[in-house]
């Protein structure tokens, strides 16, 4: 915990070996193990965790098993000072997803999916956690006329009404994205993933994940989709990051590219005491460019940056901001923050 009472997170994928779609990896690979190594030194104190991070080959393995491996998982963290942040169904790499995993237009993969996070809802629950991170990754189309939108929303709506019922203290927080890897996603909006949490059989157990890099691929405010969350009490974990416009996802250090963004996302989760409700989740990717010696700093950078902003959106001058508001003077304010964010005196 840092000095403000905020605890940081992220995935054991935000160490990578650096491949795209255009080359292979660049950097060796580190064990689950080695990884895990790293969180305390860099500040941060849970790991984000895939089913299949926690449990590798899950889908080859018995209920019993799973629960087994996951335990041994739970002390090997604890011996480490860490803790699970939440569980993902990883619903996007098995065969059975390739069209979609809980609106595929096959029954069978429909089940499977429902099957796979049920076991991810297992392992969080041996881990100690009481959170389900769900990020739709197929869910949607590459073509329009494939699917059908309106039964596709009561395909999800039925398959968290199931995972509710299987696990009575289960949180699940929907990770909306509106592209890739589909072109088109259902859920690609905050405005969505809480609509459809609102619709559940137990809604007080459905919030959200925001993830920067997604709102800004969706055209949206990250900062206005954390207070509309928030409004709600509905935001539940953060995936901050950064974005340089429309392309593919870039997960890049926080605050690297849109820094008075990163800034107002800071500002509106410390208003909004986050630290109170939430755990800061970084999902970074280190430049493919970057030496395997080096391939953490986007780790230590984001979180800097988070404490930073931090510092500036507590020391800004509130009075000042007021004033300036209530003489709608908006272009003095846009002065005043942006001075206080390069240091200088307005
Ligand atoms: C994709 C993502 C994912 C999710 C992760 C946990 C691999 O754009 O952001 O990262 O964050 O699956 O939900
Ligand atoms: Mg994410």
């Amino acid at each position: 915990m840092d000095k403000y009472g905020y605890r940081f997170s992220f995935g054991p994928w935000n160490i990578h070996e650096g491949a795209d779609p255009f080359g292979p990896a660049v950097r060796p690979s580190r064990t689950f193990a080695d990884k895990l190594t790293v969180y305390k030194e860099l500040g941060f104190d849970l790991v984000q965790l895939h089913d299949d991070d926690a449990v590798p080959n899950l889908d080859e393995l018995s209920p019993a098993q799973i629960r087994q491996t996951a335990r041994t998982l739970k002390q090997t963290l604890a011996d480490l000072g860490l803790s699970a942040e939440f569980v993902a169904p990883r619903l996007w790499e098995h065969p059975m997803t390739i069209d979609g995993a809980y609106t595929s237009n096959d029954p069978q993969a429909r089940a499977y999916a429902i099957e796979r996070s049920k076991k991810a809802a297992d392992i969080a629950q041996e881990l100690g956690t009481d959170l389900m991170v769900l990020w739709l990754a197929r869910e949607g189309t590459y073509l329009r006329e494939t699917k059908d939108a309106g039964r596709a929303a009561h395909q999800l709506l039925e398959a968290i009404n199931t995972l509710l019922a299987y696990d009575a203290n289960l949180r699940i927080a929907i990770e909306p994205k509106p592209n890739e890897p589909m072109d088109l996603a259902y859920i690609p909006t905050m405005g969505h993933a809480l609509a459809l949490g609102f619709q559940a059989d137990d809604p007080k157990r459905v919030g959200v994940l925001m993830e920067t890099a997604h709102s800004l691929l969706a055209g949206l405010d990250p900062a206005d989709e954390i207070s509309f969350a928030m409004a709600f009490g509905k935001l539940w974990s953060v995936h901050l990051n950064d974005q340089n416009g429309l392309k593919f996802d870039q997960d890049r250090s926080f605050g690297a590219i849109n820094l008075r963004t990163a800034f107002n996302q800071v500002r509106v989760l410390d208003e909004n005491r986050f630290w109170e409700v939430g755990v800061v989740g970084m999902d970074v990717k280190a430049l493919r460019t970057q030496p395997a010696d080096l391939a953490t700093k986007h780790l230590r950078n984001s979180l800097s940056m988070f404490l930073r902003l931090v510092e500036l959106s507590r020391s800004l001058d509130q009075a000042a901001v007021a004033a300036l508001i209530a003489a709608r003077d908006y272009e003095e304010l846009d002065w005043l923050i942006l001075s206080h964010l390069i240091g200088r005196a307005a």
